[in-house]
């Protein structure tokens, strides 16, 4: 793909997710919205399960949030750390093969990691990984159906250029 289709295909992708984050008004239990850097960000206090939570962000044109870079996840940091015992999905998940952990929403493996000491440990078959205040607000894998709160995210289109 030469740099000019790359640029559109990226461009025509993203404005599409930005479309529906607009158009999708529909805020249901998203208790707190911020933005970092090009993204949007929405806190969910609705306890969901991995998938509902995914799909429940996906409905409103964003995705789960992918964390990729220690700036984001201490910026995410300062929203959350209110919530106590507060648990959050993110987008990581090894559900497709075990111990190759990838952000769902972007499909790119983890690069940038902050696990909690001693995760993943694939305890209960933990295919999906949570912020969680148990560890510090560092990143644990765990039963993809405990319902648990979630931060969804969106990219503008100015993320991509
Ligand atoms: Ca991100
Ligand atoms: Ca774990």
């Amino acid at each position: 793909m030469n740099f000019p289709r790359a640029f559109f295909f990226f461009f025509a992708c993203c404005c599409v997710a930005l479309m529906g984050a607009t158009t999708g008004a529909d805020l249901r239990g998203a208790s707190l919205r911020f933005t970092y850097g090009n993204s949007t960000y929405e806190i969910n206090e609705n306890l969901a399960g991995w998938v509902q939570a995914k799909n429940d962000c996906r409905s409103r044109g964003m995705g789960l949030v992918s964390i990729e870079s220690a700036e984001e996840h201490y910026a995410i940091l300062e929203y959350i750390t209110d919530y106590t015992g507060g648990r959050f999905w993110t987008s990581g998940s090894d559900i497709e093969q075990e111990g190759d952990f990838y952000w769902e929403a972007t499909g790119a493996l983890l690069s940038y990691t902050n696990w909690a000491a001693g995760q993943p440990n694939n305890y209960l078959e933990g295919h999906c990984v949570e912020i969680t205040d148990q560890y510090a607000y560092q990143w644990n894998d765990v039963t993809c159906t405990d319902p648990i709160m979630y931060i969804c995210e969106s990219q503008s289109c100015v993320a991509l250029h």
